[in-house]
């Protein structure tokens, strides 16, 4: 097994071996709980899991929970995930392991199923939900639990111990174990394939009937064409990028009328694509400049998991108040500064503001699911200018991001809207409203990028959809 053993963390104190009373019927089998790791390839969670029902003699069943009650996800989150979903189910069934779809909470599922099982290994999240579930499924099941971290290069606390300020601090961390974590995962056959392991599930042959299963918000609309869910769409997309874009990751990093990003983020929330497999796409391709991989690291190891730790070590992540004190007290000081404009979140939700370039961002979220990086902060920067209090900015900012963004949800945007407010940032020179968190305005757009071209790009978009 090539697994590194920082990866696997056990969620319980129950012995792993032969369980008395176990051993009979067809009900002899070891659990793979997939929730973060929504993929068959390069998967550690699976490959362990494998590797435990090989120990035992016994077939492996992945079970998936669709939950309708995901804390601000609605159709369009939904659909791209079902897609993935189904790819994956038919992935796991082809290397003989029986995939279990079941609608309703993991809490009461995986426990269940797991009645007579003889191990459950389940994905690392970091989220809130994502917590609660485990520690709900480690206190229902009585057989060992085991938690793979499959979705980030560098394990969580192999990183850092605790809350990190900024990239600076944790890059030399990270980086210092990129070597011993971007390593192939290798697939391990199955030895006692599922065939006969009866178990009733929803249908994954087709994601729309998949999701007629379960009643979910239907009030935003699934963006299938710029963004299909799954694996195999997931690697082509990127193949794309090494190919054609990103020689011009660097140049055109700043320059949102450009498309020359990997938009990896969505299928990275959803597990789709596994980071270290992007990462080691990367860093072994030949002819690529090494400043480029660098940037690209940054973006896709540091970045992120900077925003992993984030979550994982700062409780109220989505809540104004886990904001370092220096910027929240800035904000408290400027908070009665005069605005010139102010919004409610029906008008920024409407992107009718009087910024047409503010605008164009929220369409782009809108239309497809999605925004440049560079939008993103420009995006973030005015809802703090344009609302009645920074507390109302963040809560808009927050329930807006995870509304229409494929990626929200995700660790990454919760770190996202917080740096927009100061987090994993430094103190800059004070002005109105911002006080000393760093500002932007349209001039900088104007001088740094064709934002004309966006505006275009953005309308253009609307005008086929139209
Ligand atoms: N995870 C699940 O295990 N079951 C679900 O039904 C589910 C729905 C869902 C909807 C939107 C969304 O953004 C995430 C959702 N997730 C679900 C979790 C997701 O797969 C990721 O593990 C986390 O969101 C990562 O932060």
């Amino acid at each position: 097994m090539n697994i590194d053993p920082a990866r696997i963390h056990s969620l319980t104190d129950r012995p792993a071996g032969k369980l008395p009373g176990n051993t009979s019927g067809n009900k002899n089998y070891v659990i793979y709980w997939m929730q973060q790791s929504q993929r068959a390839l390069w998967n550690h969670a699976l490959e362990f899991a494998v590797c435990r029902a090989n120990f035992h003699g016994c077939p492996l069943m992945a079970v998936f929970c669709l939950t309708n009650t995901f804390p601000e996800a609605n159709l369009r989150h939904y659909t791209f995930m079902a897609e993935g979903l189904c790819e994956t189910g038919r992935e796991l069934e082809k290397r003989g392991i029986r995939f279990v779809l079941r609608a309703g909470n993991p809490g009461q599922i995986v426990p269940d199923l797991a009645e007579q099982a003889k191990e459950i290994i389940c994905d690392r999240g970091y989220t809130r939900v994502q917590r609660q579930w485990q520690q709900h499924v480690a206190e229902g099941a009585r057989c060992p639990v085991f938690c793979v971290e499959s979705d980030v290069v560098v394990p969580a606390e192999t990183a850092s111990q605790k809350a990190e300020y900024a990239a600076r601090t944790i890059r030399p961390k990270i980086l210092a174990h990129l070597d011993r974590f971007v390593r192939p995962v290798a697939e391990i056959p199955l030895e006692n394939p599922a065939t006969d392991l009866e178990m009733r599930g929803l249908a994954f042959s087709d994601p729309q009937k998949m999701l007629s299963c379960i009643q979910v918000d239907g009030s935003v609309s699934p963006v299938t064409r710029f963004f299909k869910g799954g694996t195999r769409e997931a690697i082509g997309r990127f193949d794309d990028f090494l190919d054609n874009r990103i020689a011009r990751y660097i140049q055109n990093s700043n320059q949102p009328q450009t498309d020359d990003i990997s938009r990896m983020s969505p299928y990275l929330h959803f597990g789709q694509i596994s980071p270290v497999y992007l990462a080691w796409k990367v860093q072994n391709r030949k002819n690529l400049d090494p400043e480029i991989k660098t940037a690209f690291i940054e973006e896709l190891v540091v970045r992120r998991e900077l925003a992993v730790n984030f979550v994982w070590f700062t409780k109220n992540y989505d809540a104004f108040s886990c904001l370092p004190d220096w910027a929240k007290k800035t904000l408290a000081d400027h908070a009665k500064d005069p605005r010139k404009y102010r919004y409610s979140i029906e008008a920024l939700d409407a992107a009718a503001t009087h910024d047409i370039y503010w605008n164009a961002a929220m369409d782009e979220m809108k239309s497809t699911g999605f925004m440049h990086n560079y939008m993103r902060m420009y995006w973030g920067k005015k809802i703090l200018e344009w609302s009645k209090s920074p507390e109302t900015a963040f809560k808009n900012a927050i329930v807006l991001n995870n509304k229409y963004f494929l990626d929200g949800r995700d660790p990454n945007s919760f770190a996202g809207v917080a740096w927009i407010f100061g987090l994993h940032d430094r103190a800059w020179k004070a002005r109105d409203i911002f006080g000393k968190v760093r500002y932007m305005n349209a001039a900088g757009l104007e001088r740094k990028c064709d934002i004309k071209a966006y505006v275009d790009k953005i309308e253009q978009i609307k005008t086929q959809q139209a």
